[in-house]
């Protein structure tokens, strides 16, 4: 057991469920985010602070022996956010942990580093990026610093390429990308018990049986998704149907291929 597990981004939506379910990892979570998250449980230390804050971020780190950042944009928004939050607050992240002993950090990715792959092609952990925005670009250069500060450092960090991470798949792209709580919570509980992680590049769904991405090459950690999003086929097959050339139709990313570059 840890003594101190960081959550970044603790008041957004994986973050809730996170503080909720990880609670057993540590004796400890420190919970952050840019806004308040509520009441602190007695086992809760809670810091409010902004990613991009260099001298924040390092007091945040300080004393942690893991890190789950979920912590930043988690959509497509104009540069100016994205470099506060992914690109800087990254950064600060990273500095901060090899100034702090370099606890496992799971960083949180996304499909959207690869989002232009058309639905039809399966993917691997290691085809070159397709990124369909500046928020997937942002998660590209978190995998390029996870990497760079594995090799130069021996930090070790999960990334962790998520889907969909919600209660349920709601559309028919999530039938493919959808990782469900339980799937995201063992997997974390993997991920801070395996003797050795490295650098692991993790795609982030559940046991979908018309998932696209292949896991073979992670057999070491011992991760076994349960949930199959099938058991909703039913329910996602009743919404109307979509026009073939829609880009959530087309596209491994789905709408968000489509998106505008943002500039306010
Ligand atoms: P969310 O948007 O609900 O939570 C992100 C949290 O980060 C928010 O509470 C927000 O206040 C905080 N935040 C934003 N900018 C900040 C800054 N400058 N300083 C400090 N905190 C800041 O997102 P969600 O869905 O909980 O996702 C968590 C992480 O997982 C994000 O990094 C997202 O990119 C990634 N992810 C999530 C997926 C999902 O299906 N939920 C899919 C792929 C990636
Ligand atoms: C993401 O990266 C987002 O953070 C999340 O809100 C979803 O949009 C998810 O991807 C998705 O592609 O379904």
């Amino acid at each position: 057991m840890m003594k101190r597990l960081l959550i970044t981004g603790a008041a957004g939506g994986l973050g809730t469920m996170a503080r909720k379910r990880l609670s057993h990892l540590a004796e400890t979570l420190r919970l952050s985010d840019i806004v308040p998250m509520g009441e602190a449980a007695p086992n809760e230390e809670h810091v409010v602070c902004d990613l991009a804050d260099g001298a924040a971020v390092e007091e945040l780190v300080k004393g942690c022996d893991g890190i789950i950042h979920l912590g930043g944009v988690s959509v497509e928004k104009s540069y100016d956010l994205i470099e506060a939050g992914n690109i800087r607050g990254v950064y600060n992240l990273y500095e901060a942990a090899r100034l702090h002993g370099l606890p496992r950090i799971v960083f949180a990715s996304s499909n959207h580093t690869i989002g232009f792959y058309p639905q039809s092609q399966r993917l691997t952990a290691d085809m070159p990026t397709r990124p369909d925005g500046w928020y997937g670009i942002s998660k590209v250069y978190g995998e390029a610093v996870a990497h760079m500060y594995h090799e130069k450092f021996g930090q070790e960090t999960a990334i962790l390429r998520i889907g969909s991470c919600f209660e349920k798949p709601v559309d028919r792209r999530m039938m493919a990308t959808w990782l469900s709580y339980d799937d995201f919570v063992s997997l974390m509980e993997r991920v801070f018990t395996v003797p050795k992680l490295g650098c692991a590049t993790i795609w982030g769904a559940s046991a979908n049986t018309c998932g696209w991405w292949d896991n073979s090459h992670i057999g070491w950690l011992g991760w076994k998704p349960k949930d199959d999003s099938e058991v909703y086929r039913a329910e996602v097959e009743a919404l109307p149907p979509r026009p073939a050339d829609a880009p959530d139709v087309l596209y491994q990313g789905g709408k968000f291929t489509a998106d505008p570059v943002f500039r306010d």
